[in-house]
């Protein structure tokens, strides 16, 4: 069945987004991508194949007086919104306007992780062939750089400033260019990708993430320190043990990833308990609007029982279905353990 992905591309004016594209989607080389005009305002190009995904770039103007466009209130949230991919371009070889790149790339990331929370957030290093450049690390450090210098940039509301940090940390730095990978001397260089197969990966990267990262807390060990994982998933091991459950599992409801679980790979790839497991914060958006209680499903002989445990996360645990249960008794332990998760969570940010 085919999918339809949204690839969102921003970054200053004159980084190579429009050449980026337009070598993906038409396959061309960079002698054919030369006298680019400046975009204006957004622009969508025709549809672009991979595999079963028919995708959509939605390509951006970079001069500083679009910038503002994008931020309008009417025009912000159809932007931001529904995107599966966010594309962050700069010009490695720029450094004068690296300043202006890291301003617009925070003001970007915080609203794509405001209307896309679950988006794949990457940063192109682009340019890499020009003579004097920056590495992709580098640019990694200016945009991004130690949490205490970015704290200016991020939003006054606390769950959205988490919400932003969460999704920079996911974020994977690319070298890229439009030229082919051989030197000026003739040698195959392996520092950047052409970006058109950077796409390509960025891409394949997105179909993995959505069918086994997110499942298997791939996402959540580039958030969260490993020593919280660590405690939280030893207390899984308890809740497992005192409930006899087969597993369970805590998972982020804004971007849906596992945090962390006791289930083994095979137990959830690819099944019905997998698919509760990624549609959890759905399921409970949905029914927690006039009960907020937990809720139990049966399904592939377990019954699995759902349940909020602050507004950032849920927990979610399995039982043979043909146990019988207490279920007074099943809610009241539940509860408890839900206090010490909900402990756990307090001494992380
Ligand atoms: N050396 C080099 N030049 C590039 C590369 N990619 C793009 N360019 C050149 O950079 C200039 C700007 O490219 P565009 O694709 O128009 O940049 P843009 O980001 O779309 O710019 P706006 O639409 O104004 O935001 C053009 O002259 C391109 O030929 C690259 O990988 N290496
Ligand atoms: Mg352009």
């Amino acid at each position: 069945m085919e999918e339809r992905l949204k690839i969102l591309v921003m970054g200053p004016t004159s980084a190579g987004k429009t050449s980026i594209i337009l070598q993906v989607i038409y396959g061309l080389n960079a002698k054919d991508l030369a006298g680019m005009e400046p975009t204006m305002l957004i622009k969508v190009h025709p549809d672009f194949r991979h595999g079963s995904y028919l995708c959509k770039f939605f390509d951006t103007g970079g001069q500083e007086r679009m910038f503002d466009e994008y931020y309008r209130p009417e025009r912000e949230e159809s932007l931001f919104s529904k995107a599966n991919i966010f594309i962050y371009v700069v010009d490695s070889g720029d450094p004068s306007r690296l300043r202006l790149a890291r301003k617009e790339f925070w003001r970007s990331i915080s609203r794509v992780a405001k209307y896309s929370p679950q988006a794949f957030p990457v940063i192109f290093a682009h340019k890499q062939d020009l003579k004097v450049h920056l590495p992709p690390d580098e640019i990694r450090n200016i945009l991004i750089g130690p949490a205490e210098l970015y704290q200016e940039y991020l939003p006054e509301d606390l769950q959205e400033r988490r919400r932003v940090e969460k999704m920079v940390k996911r974020i994977t730095v690319y070298g890229t260019s439009i030229m082919d990978r051989v030197s000026a001397t003739g040698e195959r260089v392996d520092y950047w990708k052409r970006s058109d197969e950077a796409i390509i990966e960025v891409i394949d990267k997105y179909k993995r993430f959505l069918k086994e990262d997110i499942l298997l807390g791939v996402e959540a060990r580039k958030v969260y320190p490993e020593k919280f994982l660590n405690s939280l998933t030893s207390l899984l091991v308890d809740v497992d043990r005192s409930l006899s459950s087969v597993g369970s599992v805590v998972l982020d409801k804004v971007s849906s990833f596992v945090i962390a679980s006791t289930f083994k790979e095979s137990e959830v790839k690819d099944t019905l308990l997998g698919n509760i497991i990624t549609h959890a914060a759905l399921i409970l958006e949905e029914r927690e609007k006039g009960f907020p209680d937990a809720i139990i499903l049966r399904t592939e002989g377990l019954l699995i029982l759902v349940k909020s445990v602050n507004k950032e996360v849920a927990f979610l645990t399995a039982f043979p279905g043909n146990k019988p249960f207490d279920e007074v008794k099943l809610r009241k332990s539940v509860e408890k353990f839900l206090e010490k998760i909900s402990e756990i969570f307090k001494n992380v940010s």
